[in-house]
């Protein structure tokens, strides 16, 4: 047993990461129990003036400069309750109805209990099964859920280790990641500037300080700087935003709702439509083209095709010019302030800021809204002083070289040398994009365009058309998760439940800390840790401040029976034989090579970091100097050419016309399409008249998707429960005053927002934040289900998601921006109605699994 009492240890405690630490705090221990979570000092055990502090200057003299200590969110402060809660999973579990050697149920999974199981038995059964399946069916029976976000841990990564194993084994078929927060950006973005990996503005070097120098105003485009960075870097970026008030640089925020950081610095708020983008980003272009309020000469000279937007613009294509009356009321924002708007910026330094990109570029169609963002900006010269397109949570995004507005830090501790966590690029011969998963399980064969689907891909790879199976594969007979929220984080999580009840599935296993989500379908469940609880190495890049090298000491026993991750599988891999081969060298040999490797030991020596706890990288000299984000390209295109295929902006894209020559829904010229083959979920859609309200669903303010919702610090705060007559805490929709009215509908009660595809329940709130006709719930909520593939008290709106992709050729997630309605319900009387189903898991107060899933031993 590791020492444990009165010590301070340090961590890296974002629930972003996969492999990349960041919001890093220290955790103060007594008596073997986590007793504080705190900011860390950078200068308590090195010289602050040896970090080389960096500070912006804005033309008014206002000074942006880093902390002296790291800013962790309210989300790490809390996190002492995730790792405490009671959800936590004991020890091992098997379904009480899934035999291995006899009856097996699938189409109990989601409401069978289950019982207790010793470690010995849990990992015999894995290997037997897997050993059967590889023998029956071939590797590729085994589907590996094994991408997500969650704990950064590196040795012990939270996801990926089930992979190493299966690979030893002879391969399997992977769950391929989308580029998920950046679906828009991937398949629209692409195709009019390049700009891979991502498909937002590359090179941003500098361009913060740039703004802050030259910029006269940022357009928050559908982002929340005061909620997002809680998930990936801390509080900077709110301190950033304070910061541009205080330089006088404006902030206009577009969005359907008021959101956090909006309610704080927004200059102005013009409230949209959810996913009406496209229409007044058309208007805007029409009010420049109208007034000439843009250099045509410019523009002409960085780009290709123009005049086909031009046309499409002025109504030479359609007959409809795009109007700003024609917008107004597509998108809910008079054609005042729309001139007004595409005036004050034509004349103006103006950016566009963003986080990941918001709802809309993970709405139906978001390759239009990402492309024509690109058309305005290059209208407005992209590049000129004090004008890009900047990411407020991108400081040190992924480590690529050139996505960086902020001050850079000498170096990136590289952590790959011992991560043992799912790489991105993986390269299975057999893998399913996860949008398409539900349908590869119960309807196979599955045919999609769109290559890998995977985050991070070159543009050209989107062309390849692929197949599920492919030639000599069968179909999915097991899966191994260790992400199991496939629910209540993707497209039409209500099919999922149903998929994951079908017969083809013989057996799930499940490793996770949390008893929850997809985990309540599996057959075994096998307890793992979280980071508290091990030794591990991690960095820490995201801050905005300093990057640092942590070596990260356990702080805690382990919760009950539970594992690290890559302890659970090694146990698997022993009972297979193949555990030298997987584990790759003990938890202490890892931790030394992975900071031989990390670059780190150039500043300090192997032992004196082990000492410290943490190393802090200095600011690089003379970062100023470094390259000005598009400045070189605006002063001369030809000096750098793009990645399109004609080397310019394409306001025609090639690429799209030499491939998909007849795809209305993501056609050459960027088109605002309300609906199509592929989706109806718009206002302008006959659909609308029986589901009239747009459903927004914002990244969690108290949440990072699925992970932190039995929080009970974070329980309590009115914006993240509602508490209904039967004491449940239900999941707030925000509803403005002017619909409420018309609907009879009240502060705290409950509804069921429902479409086609099931109903969820949620408490209202009543908020002129948030524009008529649209309505807001956070996505990410745990599923509770009232009736499974139908009706869910959590509040878990992915449940009726879309299941179709972004659109026809683009398997992206839709998961904003859908059509549903509101009906007040009656919850005691609903309890009557369903008296066993209602409320089986979630205990109604704290949120706990009542261990009503779990019989005891004995009973
Ligand atoms: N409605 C709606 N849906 C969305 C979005 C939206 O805007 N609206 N956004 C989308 C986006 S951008 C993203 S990135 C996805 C996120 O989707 P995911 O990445 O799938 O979601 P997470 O909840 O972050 O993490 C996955 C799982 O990892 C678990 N986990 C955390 N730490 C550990 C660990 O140490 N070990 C193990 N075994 N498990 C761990 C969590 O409990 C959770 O179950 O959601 C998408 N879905
Ligand atoms: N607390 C917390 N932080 C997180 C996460 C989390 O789950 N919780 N997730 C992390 C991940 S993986 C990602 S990808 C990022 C996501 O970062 P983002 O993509 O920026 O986050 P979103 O919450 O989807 O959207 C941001 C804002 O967009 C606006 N918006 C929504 N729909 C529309 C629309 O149709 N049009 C316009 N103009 N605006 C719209 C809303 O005001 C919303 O607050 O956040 C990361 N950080
Ligand atoms: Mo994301």
């Amino acid at each position: 047993m590791p020492e444990t009492s009165g010590k301070t240890v340090y961590k890296s405690l974002g629930l972003c990461g996969f492999g990349l630490g960041s919001n890093s705090a220290a955790v103060d221990v007594k008596d073997g129990k986590i007793l504080r979570i705190r900011p860390m000092h950078y200068d308590e055990k090195y010289d602050y003036e040896s970090m080389r502090p960096w500070k912006i200057t804005a033309r008014n003299g206002a000074v942006l400069e880093p902390k002296t200590h790291t800013l962790p969110t309210p989300l790490q402060y809390a996190y002492k309750k995730r790792v405490y809660s009671k959800n936590r999973v004991p020890y091992p579990l098997k379904r009480v109805d899934w035999d291995p050697n006899g009856e097996r149920h699938p189409e109990t999974r989601g409401e069978a209990k289950y019982v207790r199981i010793s470690w010995d038995e849990a990992t015999d059964i894995v290997a037997s099964e897997l050993k059967r399946i590889y023998a029956e069916y071939g590797p590729f029976a085994v589907l590996a859920q094994i991408d997500g976000h969650g704990e950064s841990k590196i040795i012990h990564a939270a996801h990926g280790c089930p992979g190493k194993l299966l690979d030893l084994l002879g391969g399997y078929t992977l769950q391929a990641r989308q580029p998920d927060s950046w679906e828009g950006w991937t398949w629209g973005a692409k195709h009019i500037w390049g700009m891979d990996p991502v498909g937002k503005q590359a090179h941003t070097e500098n361009l913060f300080k740039d703004i802050a120098e030259n910029g006269d105003c940022v357009i928050m485009w559908s982002g929340d700087p005061e909620t997002t960075p809680w998930g990936w870097g801390g509080m900077m970026p709110g301190r950033v935003e304070s910061f541009l008030t205080e330089a006088g640089i404006k902030q206009i925020f577009i969005t359907p709702d008021l959101n956090y950081a909006a309610a704080a610095h927004a200059d102005k708020w013009i409230p949209v439509l959810p996913n009406t983008d496209a229409a007044l980003q058309c208007a805007i272009a029409y009010v420049w083209m109208k007034e000439g309020l843009y250099d045509r000469e410019w523009v002409e000279s960085h780009s290709v095709g123009f005049d086909w937007f031009e046309r499409y613009i002025l109504g030479g294509e359609d007959g409809v010019a795009k109007t700003p009356a024609w917008a107004a009321p597509i998108t809910g924002v008079s054609a005042r302030q729309i001139k007004a708007l595409a005036r004050y910026w034509a004349k103006h330094a103006v950016s566009i800021g963003h986080c990941a990109g918001g709802g809309l570029i993970r709405a139906a169609y978001s390759s239009e809204p990402a492309r024509l963002e690109v058309c305005l900006l290059t209208m407005q010269q992209l590049g000129k002083p004090g004008a890009g397109q900047i990411n407020f949570m991108d400081v040190g995004l992924f480590g690529i070289d050139d996505i960086y507005p902020f001050p850079r830090c000498e170096l990136q501790p590289d952590m790959n040398s011992v991560y043992h966590g799912w790489a991105m690029l993986t390269e299975p011969v057999n893998f399913i994009p996860k949008t398409l998963i539900p349908q590869a399980i119960m309807n196979p064969p599955v045919h999609w365009s769109g290559g890998h689907v995977i985050a991070g891909m070159p543009a050209q790879d989107q062309f390849i058309e692929w197949d599920f199976p492919q030639p000599g594969a069968g179909e999915i007979h097991m899966i191994w998760t260790d992400s199991p929220c496939w629910q209540t984080c993707w497209n039409g999580g209500n099919e999922m439940q149903r998929a994951l009840r079908h017969p083809n599935l013989q057996f799930i296993v499940a490793q996770h800390p949390w008893l929850e989500n997809d985990a309540l379908f599996a057959d075994i469940i096998l307890p793992t840790t979280t980071k508290l609880e091990v030794n591990d190495i991690s960095s820490d890049l995201f801050s905005g401040q300093y990057n640092m090298i942590l070596h990260e000491e356990q702080a805690v026993p382990h919760v009950g029976e539970s594992l690290s991750d890559w302890e659970a599988v090694g146990e698997v891999a022993k009972k297979l034989g193949l555990y030298e081969q997987y584990a790759e060298g003990t938890e202490e040999e890892l931790i030394k090579k992975g900071f031989e490797n990390s670059g780190c030991e150039k500043y300090l020596t192997y032992e004196e970091w082990m000492e410290k706890g943490y190393f802090v990288v200095p600011t690089a000299e003379n970062w100023e100097n470094d390259r000005l984000h598009m400045r070189p390209w605006y002063e001369d295109p030809d000096s750098e050419p793009l990645s399109t295929p004609t080397g310019k902006i394409e306001f025609y894209s090639t690429a799209l016309a030499e491939h998909y020559p007849d795809d209305v829904e993501r056609p050459p010229v960027p088109h605002f399409v309300p609906y199509g083959e592929s989706h109806s979920e718009s206002l302008l859609h006959p659909r609308a008249k029986e589901y009239p309200f747009l459903l927004i669903t914002n990244h969690p303010r108290w949440r990072v998707h699925a992970n932190n919702d039995d929080n009970t610090w974070m329980r309590e705060f009115e914006t993240c429960k509602v508490k209904g007559p039967d004491g449940y805490l239900y999941e707030p929709i925000w509803v403005n005053p002017l619909d409420a009215g018309r609907l009879n509908l009240h502060d705290g009660d409950i509804c069921k927002i429902f479409n086609e595809r099931g109903a969820v329940l949620g408490g209202v709130r009543l908020s002129e934040r948030v524009i008529p006709g649209a309505l807001y719930q956070d996505h990410g909520a745990r599923v509770d289900s009232i009736v499974i593939g139908e009706f869910d008290r959590g509040g878990a709106n992915n449940l009726i998601c879309p299941s179709n992709t972004t659109s026809k050729n683009c398997p992206g997630e839709v998961t904003n921006s859908f059509l549903i309605n509101i009906a007040k319900v009656d919850v005691l009387e609903l309890a009557k109605q369903y008296p066993v189903e209602f409320a089986k898991f979630y205990d109604k107060d704290t949120g706990h699994v009542a261990e009503s899933c779990i019989i005891k031993e004995g009973r």
